[in-house]
């Protein structure tokens, strides 16, 4: 349960989106086919199973063998149901009414549409001409993103390139857009004339690293940038999100990527608030003002004291693993066990994919938000688990990678020809929403692994280099089941802390590490 007041100062700086309760429930098309007839009862576990409750669920599935290769718990209502009913109980019955029939179609094994193991595939096609589209003239409905402009540049070229789809034609209009969007005080705006904001910036950063070469790279002015975030460096060691502007998570992890990632000199100018001869880099204090935002559900919070949600973990998890190497920075400012607990309970069945906070619902952004926060958690468990050699043996999923991707191929994708990627099914797909879930499918589809560059020793100190993240196709074998998904639905690799290709993140990365001053 969260407090009033902790609520309303997080959403302070979120827009929301109100999951509306249908009044009329939605009959679902399972239970309009007349299975039930077909296949023959031999458990009557699930009818008994909300037996002793007072409501009665909304949705209750034909009773059916499902095949061998859907396990139930991805094809039924939960089994263990709270029965106090509220509004959020309601809500959350309607959602597993609304996905069961996407999740299993009991006539699955005779359409084409669906694989063996009740799978659509990625409709790469239709997904990309939805993003092609997207970048394109807008209509006036979208006058509201008119702030948000890189965002929407920064969705459809990550969500083109995850695809394998060729972004090299909007080379020329991504400078030029970049450029009229960048202040000579640092920084880019939301379009031309617009304030400087991290948001954006990190938005127009990472779409110019997409695209890549020299002259994306050079669109920066990096001197003034870097003056700029000197600007926002506050004195508790996190970063506001533009001058005079709000501080939380999101500014600690924008800034860490877009210094890193520009290779942008640490030292704080005496010109930033936050400089004292004790305090003398933009990464000092950064770290403990992540920490401060863990709560006592072991989830991240924007800021200090608000609710933990799985936007603000990632900013935490990818701040730290930017900061040192994750195996050591996450154990050292995070309380591991808990931060685990409340990841592990974000997904549920038999959704499959996740939520962002507890007692709300699934939703497919959260593939990415909450499903990236697993490779590095598990980068961090792993390698603790390997150092002490007692337990060298390699880890398993912390989560189901099989629901998440169900969850996604099933539930997330517009079946129109719209295309596009959606939060859950009867919600239309947007460019958010196709960027968030193709990052995720690629996170559930690959195993990531850190690999050390050996420490030099300066002066009897050792000096760790950043080290190397590898991806590999994720082995699914044993207790990780089969790989349900077919080799052609199989998605680029995106970094596991800059979230877009890990191959343009080392471009950009050796571009600036050879190149001397600004
Ligand atoms: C809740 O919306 C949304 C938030 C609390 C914000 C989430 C934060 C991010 C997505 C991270 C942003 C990161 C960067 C790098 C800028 P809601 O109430 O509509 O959704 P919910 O019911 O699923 O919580
Ligand atoms: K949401
Ligand atoms: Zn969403």
């Amino acid at each position: 349960m969260v407090s009033a007041s902790a609520r309303s100062q997080a959403t302070r700086y979120r827009h929301r989106a109100v999951f509306k309760r249908t009044t009329k429930r939605r009959q679902p098309t399972m239970a309009d086919d007349s299975v039930d007839e077909e296949i023959p009862i031999t458990s009557d576990r699930f009818s008994n199973s909300y037996s002793d409750s007072s409501s009665s669920f909304p949705y209750r599935p034909a009773q059916y063998h499902a095949p061998i290769m859907i396990q139930d718990y991805f094809t039924h209502p939960p089994l263990v149901r709270d029965n106090y009913q509220t509004e959020t109980s309601e809500v959350q019955d309607d959602t597993v009414t609304a996905c069961l029939p996407h999740l299993y179609d009991p006539k699955f094994a005779a359409d084409e549409a669906y694989n063996e193991f009740g799978l659509p595939h990625l409709d790469r096609k239709r997904h990309i001409a939805f993003l092609a589209k997207s970048l394109g003239q807008l209509p006036g409905v979208f006058l509201g993103y008119d702030a948000s402009r890189p965002w929407l540049l920064f969705w459809c070229l990550n969500g083109l390139y995850l695809m394998g789809a060729d972004v090299e034609p909007y080379r020329q209009q991504l400078i030029d857009t970049a450029r009229s969007m960048q202040n000579a005080s640092g920084g880019f705006g939301g379009g031309h004339g617009q304030a400087s904001h991290l948001a954006t910036t990190y938005a127009v950063v990472m779409s110019l690293t997409i695209v890549g070469g020299e002259d994306c790279y050079e669109v920066v002015d990096r001197r003034a940038l870097w003056k700029w975030l000197n600007s926002l460096k506050q004195p508790d060691g996190g970063f506001t999100m533009s001058v005079g502007g709000e501080e939380d998570v999101r500014g600690a992890y924008c800034a860490a990527v877009i210094i890193s990632i520009l290779d942008l000199p640490l030292d704080l100018s005496p010109e930033s608030p936050a400089w004292s001869p004790e305090f003398p880099t933009l990464f000092t204090g950064l770290a403990n003002y992540v920490q401060r935002c863990q709560t006592y559900e072991g989830g991240i919070s924007a800021q200090p004291g608000t609710e933990a949600h799985g936007g603000y973990a990632f900013c935490a998890l990818g701040c730290l693993s930017i900061l040192d190497s994750p195996d050591r920075s996450i154990p050292r400012y995070l309380n591991v066990p808990r931060l685990v607990s409340w990841l592990a309970s974000r997904q549920y069945a038999p959704e499959g994919g996740f939520s962002g906070r507890t007692n709300k619902l699934v939703d497919g952004c959260y593939s990415h938000w909450v499903g990236d926060c697993w490779p590095l958690v598990e980068a961090c468990l792993e390698r603790s688990a390997t150092a002490s050699a007692a337990s060298a043996k390699p880890s398993q999923s912390l989560f189901s990678r099989e629901g998440l991707i169900r969850y996604i191929l099933c539930c997330c994708q517009d079946q129109t020809k719209r295309g596009g990627l959606r939060d859950k099914p009867g919600r239309m797909s947007d460019a958010y929403h196709t960027c968030y879930v193709l990052s995720g499918l690629s996170s559930a589809q690959h195993k990531w692994q850190l690999i050390d560059k050996p420490a030099t020793v300066e002066g009897g100190v050792p000096i760790y280099s950043e080290p190397i993240w590898k991806a590999s196709p994720f082995v699914f074998e044993g207790k990780e089941g089969v790989q349900v998904f077919e080799e052609e639905d199989r998605v680029s690799t995106v970094h596991p802390v800059y979230t877009i290709s890990d191959e343009r993140v080392e471009k950009i990365k050796d571009y600036f590490r050879a190149k001397t001053g600004f």
